[in-house]
């Protein structure tokens, strides 16, 4: 592994390279999002194994709710930085040969005009049914602060957001492991390579031959497996960090 600060040395993409990207909750944060585990992953006195599981929603669906809205609300006024304005300008130079996959459930990606994009975490404005009654998930920007004002199905079981908790199944996985097989590079931005199997592509990318940067002020604790760390904001080091050739 190769350690150095900010933008040290340019990645030059070449006309084969196949570009990977995965992005964690610290490109966010030059955003005003916070972070999981900076925050001590606390919210409002809980713990984030309080409100990002399956169990926490039974247990206490309103909790849930609010810890949401609250995220909905925030992400709604945020705008992004330059680490998203940087890898939508690289998916416009790219094409097909780019792939954005995000473990954060904001829009920010969009917003900054990514369109190869898959959120393995799902989305912040999106519900679906909490009994999954065969209802596809929807569009949703509501703010729910009381369990009496959270919206129904159509089948009369609550809404939830359309978020993957611990213990669930993240989404497009074959998807993803298509992307990662046939990438020759792997970028991975702001995250702490804590959650799996997220922190394991790194891994997958290794064995299928890519060369793999991490960008972000700390070392992520899967740092062995990368060719690269490079520590700095994402929204320092990202502008520049890719040139086309
Ligand atoms: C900056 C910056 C700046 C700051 N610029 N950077 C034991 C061993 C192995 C696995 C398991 C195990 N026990 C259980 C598991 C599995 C479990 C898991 O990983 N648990 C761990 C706690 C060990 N995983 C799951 O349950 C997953 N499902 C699963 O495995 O299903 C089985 C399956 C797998 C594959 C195929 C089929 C089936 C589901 C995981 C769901 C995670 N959900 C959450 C919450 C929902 C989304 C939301 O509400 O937003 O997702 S948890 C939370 O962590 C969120 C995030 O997406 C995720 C990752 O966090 P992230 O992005 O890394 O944030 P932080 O805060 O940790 O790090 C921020 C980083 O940014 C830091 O490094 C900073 O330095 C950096 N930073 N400022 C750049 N300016």
């Amino acid at each position: 592994m190769i350690e150095g600060k900010g933008n040290l040395a340019q990645i030059e993409i070449m006309g084969g390279d196949r570009v990977f990207v995965l992005t964690g909750a610290g490109i966010s944060a030059e955003s005003g999002l916070a972070t999981f585990r900076d925050s001590d992953g606390l919210w409002a006195g809980h713990a984030i194994e309080d409100v990002c599981t399956p169990e926490a929603w039974d247990r206490n669906p309103e909790l849930v709710w609010q810890f949401y809205s609250a995220r909905r609300e925030a992400a709604a006024k945020a705008i992004p930085n330059p680490a998203h304005l940087a890898l939508a300008d690289l998916e416009a130079k790219l094409g097909d040969r780019f792939f954005l996959c995000t473990q954060n459930v904001d829009n920010l990606h969009e917003k900054a005009g990514s369109r190869n994009i898959v959120h393995m975490h799902g989305e912040l404005f999106v519900s679906r049914c909490s009994a999954e009654c065969g209802r596809k998930p929807q569009a949703d920007d509501a703010l729910f602060e009381t369990l009496a004002s959270v919206a129904r199905c159509a089948c009369g079981a609550r809404m939830r957001p359309h978020i993957v908790w611990f213990g669930e199944t993240p989404l497009q996985m074959d998807r993803i492991g298509d992307e990662i097989g046939r990438s020759t590079v792997m970028l991975v931005v702001g995250t702490s390579g804590s959650v799996y199997p997220a922190a394991n592509f790194v891994h997958w990318a290794r064995q299928a031959g890519a060369r793999t940067v991490y960008v972000g002020p700390e070392a992520p604790l899967n740092a062995s497996a990368f060719t690269q760390v490079m520590t700095g904001k994402a929204g320092e080091v990202l502008p520049g960090l890719l040139s086309v050739g």
